[in-house]
């Protein structure tokens, strides 16, 4: 066995105890939780529901009529009125809820609770005046700036779904996207600065309005003190709009289970998947986990990188932080703008307390050193998340010591769109972590591991990751598409197990590590393997920065695993490194799972939310000349890199 093996190994079997310190003050500390939870699940989550504001409460906790589920039936709550009034009312008025931060360092503004009702309050009687009544969708296309969040809160509170559309997605997705639920308001930005360049925002949401019959009104926020075409009649400035404003605006008291917002999710093929979660479950759950989990506390300042254009940026950029009356940071800019250290400069700047990121971003870090980090005191941080895909131990290991100075408790959080909070998780004065895995269900969530045939498999075991009773932030349903929401999530075990998509590991002391996506499952010679699980094979070689997996169309095996690799930074693309690295993963993993063929490349194709399209992948391995829609890739100019790159190693 090479050092470098037994170094990755050695990581993944390391242990972290919570530190004493962080024990003691953490917001859950007692291991019963779990117990009391398990006892009866129900009574556990109409007590997290109890530390909401309700203008009526629910008569049953939980309706489960499967696939269909209710949870608080009859509750009338708000969700902006628990963000904010209620929060005022408990004397946070002045205190810091959101801080922004802009591309340019030092351009910030602040909103108090109170400064942020009465924004929200405004633009809630702006929508208002343009017709949208309760239950009416509005499309919101805006940039990471304190305007997403103001009509994130006012459709909530005058029981407008939203629907969010990432401000980087084409004109095309935009169109797709406001078409599906029928928006009569699109909300949007004349341009958005990021990382030094500026996008005409407003031009492409000119081009997707070509073609979307029911927007009747476009409210444009000015982001940089420039023109943008505006059609009379149609267009008016954000500015404007929100002068004319009456600040008072009462919180709609709506029903537990109506749509607090639709979020559209690309399925691996064709059309989004619009998700629906609605009010008092969505909430109770993203309340509760992200004092939980990521520990939210009165004096913090958190911060969470993720895009509002993403689920994450939701629940934990938005709801989660603010309900539980935290100050939440808001980064328009990018990692690398002006400078490298960018990302350290803003946790000094702003003595951020919690940061929750994804694996991406921190293994670009990784690749480019420590010299960025050590040039900032990065002491205020005491907890460090992660999310969006599996984290592979060396990451986990370098983020401990180099972000968090070896002292934070890192937690590794899996979920998804659907599930609409955290599921899997550590409880971080609690658990005792070990790097790359997810550790455990929270107390209150019920996952279990299956076999193809539909068989639980139980203590250690590796299988299909399920979900085995309902849970609050469950998604209720995809928009007008209940076939579709049936087919996909519960027909694959039947009507009462909620099939995730994802496979799992559990080891003998019951650890969960997500194995990725099972549709990323490849069969060779009858044998399966994970694409994820021979990626982080070849990233616990020191000489890989970043792997992508996917399987090749093979005559003779069915299909054989192909790699790309992105190599450290100071690593030549030799033919004996590409050999070493086949042979690293034959020794890993054993030698069906030895790539027929590793290529370095410069970058991988990645969607906005930094996860790798590998139908793209498997289209150059195989040779193929259409690639199908590549729009939603981060930056589409990779494939042509990449394709020249596969036929320079091919
Ligand atoms: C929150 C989010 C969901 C998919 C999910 C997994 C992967 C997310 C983790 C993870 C391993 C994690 N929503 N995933 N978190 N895999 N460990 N901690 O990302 O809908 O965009 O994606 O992401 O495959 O099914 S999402």
């Amino acid at each position: 066995m090479s050092e470098s093996q037994q170094d990755g190994q050695d990581l993944g079997n390391r242990r972290y105890e919570p530190p004493e310190e962080f024990a003691k003050n953490a917001n859950v500390n007692d291991p019963s939780v779990y117990d009391k939870a398990n006892q009866d699940y129900e009574a556990f989550w109409a007590e997290r529901a109890r530390e909401l504001h309700w203008f009526k409460e629910w008569d049953q906790t939980l309706k489960w009529d499967p696939p269909n589920v209710e949870w608080f039936v009859g509750g009338k709550t708000n969700v902006s009125y628990n963000c904010l009034d209620y929060q005022v009312e408990q004397g946070k008025g002045d205190k810091t809820a959101l801080l922004w931060e802009g591309d340019e360092p030092g351009d910030t503004r602040t909103f108090t609770y109170s400064e942020l009702l009465t924004e929200v309050q405004k633009f809630a009687n702006v929508l208002k005046g343009l017709g949208v009544r309760k239950g009416d969708p509005v499309s919101i296309y805006l940039p990471m700036i304190p305007e997403v969040a103001i009509a994130m809160l006012a459709c909530a509170r005058i029981g407008a779904p939203h629907s969010v559309v990432f401000s980087a997605f084409s004109p095309g997705s935009l169109r797709d996207r406001v078409n599906d639920c029928e928006a009569k308001v699109l909300v949007t930005a004349n341009q958005a600065p990021r990382g030094g360049r500026v996008s005409k925002l407003k031009e492409n949401a000119d081009k997707a309005l070509k073609d979307t019959p029911s927007v009747e009104n476009v409210i444009v926020v000015r982001r940089l003190d420039e023109d943008a075409p505006m059609t009379e009649g149609r267009d008016r400035w954000w500015d404007d709009v929100m002068g004319e404003a009456d600040a008072g605006c009462p919180a709609e008291e709506v029903d537990s289970e109506d749509i607090l917002y639709i979020l559209y999710s690309s399925g691996s093929t064709g059309k989004p998947k619009g998700i629906v979660h609605t009010t008092g479950g969505y909430l109770t759950h993203v309340k509760a986990t992200t004092k939980w989990v990521l520990d939210l506390k009165d004096d913090d300042v958190y911060w969470c990188t993720a895009d509002v254009g993403w689920v994450t940026g939701h629940s934990y950029l938005v709801y989660g932080p603010l309900a539980n009356g935290g100050t939440t940071v808001m980064f328009e800019g990018v990692p690398s703008y002006p400078e490298n250290d960018r990302w350290w400069d803003i946790i000094e700047r702003h003595k951020v307390n919690i940061l929750y990121t994804a694996p991406t971003a921190i293994r670009a870090f990784m690749k480019s050193g420590t010299e960025a980090l050590e040039k900032h005191d990065l002491s205020s941080l005491r907890l460090l998340g992660s999310v969006g895909e599996p984290i592979n131990p060396r990451a986990w290991v370098w983020y401990h010591e180099n972000v968090g100075g070896g002292r934070c408790p890192i937690v590794d959080t899996w979920w998804q769109t659907e599930t609409g909070a955290i599921l899997i998780s550590p409880l971080p004065g609690i658990t005792t972590t070990k790097p790359g895995s997810a550790t455990f269900p929270l107390p209150g969530i019920f996952a279990a591991i299956y076999d193809e045939e539909g068989n639980e498999v139980e203590g250690e075991g590796q299988g299909n990751l399920v979900i085995t009773r309902p849970w609050p932030g469950m998604l209720r349903t995809l928009y007008k598409d209940p076939e579709r929401y049936e087919q996909t999530y519960f027909s694959r075990y039947g009507k009462e197990v909620y099939f995730v998509g994802d496979g799992a590991r559990r080891d003998a002391e019951g650890y969960y590590t997500i194995t990725g996506r099972v549709d990323d499952v490849m069969n060779v010679s009858g044998h399966r393997l994970s694409t994820m699980e021979i990626e982080s094979a070849l990233v616990s070689h020191p000489a890989v920065a970043e792997a992508a997996v996917i399987g090749r169309h093979d005559e003779d095996k069915g299909q054989v695993p192909f790699a790309y690799v992105i190599l450290e930074g100071n690593r030549e693309k030799t033919d004996d490194l590409m050999k070493e690295l086949r042979n690293h993963v034959g020794e890993k993993i054993g030698p069906i799972a030895k790539p027929q063929q590793v290529i370095a490349v410069d970058e991988l194709p990645k969607t906005r939310s930094g996860k790798i399209m590998r139908r793209v992948l498997r289209g150059i391995a195989e040779g193929k000349e259409d690639l199908g829609d590549t729009s939603t890739l981060a930056d589409p100019s990779v494939v042509d890199t990449l394709q020249e790159q596969a036929a320079a190693q091919g």
